[in-house]
């Protein structure tokens, strides 16, 4: 009688096995899955996070910038002549097609104009139009508008991560 029922057993304890194992493998998997998604999430949350600020720290550049020229007024549009970026900066136009990146030394840089260590491959552009005051979604001419829009764009190893708008009055 026990000898017909000792393969069963051991069969039934075999499968038994069987599938215990491929139930701690399947969680297993399931753990590192979802280990491997949250890492990769905080990557791309830093890194939009960090974007975020190199922006920001253009904004907070430009705060205490007149929108013209303090020598030569409205006459022109972009960096004056003689002027160099970003130690002669002293108007907002001056910032149009600006860019401050690492692969030059340039940037990218902070609020009081100091370029930030240890941001490999990071780069900031600037752009500086005027718009419509009644519709600021259309681009004018440069200088022929009294309403500025000031758009910084941060990227990181070339692809963008980051971006802000604003409006200042000219
Ligand atoms: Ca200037
Ligand atoms: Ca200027």
């Amino acid at each position: 009688m026990n000898r017909t029922k000792t393969p069963t057993r051991r069969g039934f304890w075999l499968v038994e096995s069987a599938v215990a194992i491929a139930v701690i493998g399947i969680g297993i998997v399931a753990v590192a899955g979802s280990q491997q998604s949250w890492h990769q999430q905080q990557v791309i949350s830093d890194e939009l996070a960090t974007g975020m600020r190199l922006a920001k720290e253009i904004r907070e550049m430009t705060l205490i910038l007149p929108s013209s020229d303090p020598v030569t007024g409205t006459g022109v549009w972009g960096v004056e002549g003689g002027e160099s970026m970003p130690v002669d900066l002293d108007d907002l136009d001056d910032l149009d097609g600006a860019v401050f990146s690492d692969s030059d030394g340039s940037g990218p840089i902070d609020a009081t104009r100091t370029v930030i260590v240890g941001m490999d491959d990071w780069e900031q552009q600037v752009s500086v139009e005027c718009v419509d005051p009644f519709d600021i979604t259309l681009t004018v001419p440069d200088g022929t508008s009294d309403t500025i829009k000031i758009e910084v764009i941060t990227l990181h190893d070339g692809d963008e991560i980051a971006r802000l708008v604003w409006i200042a009055p000219r």
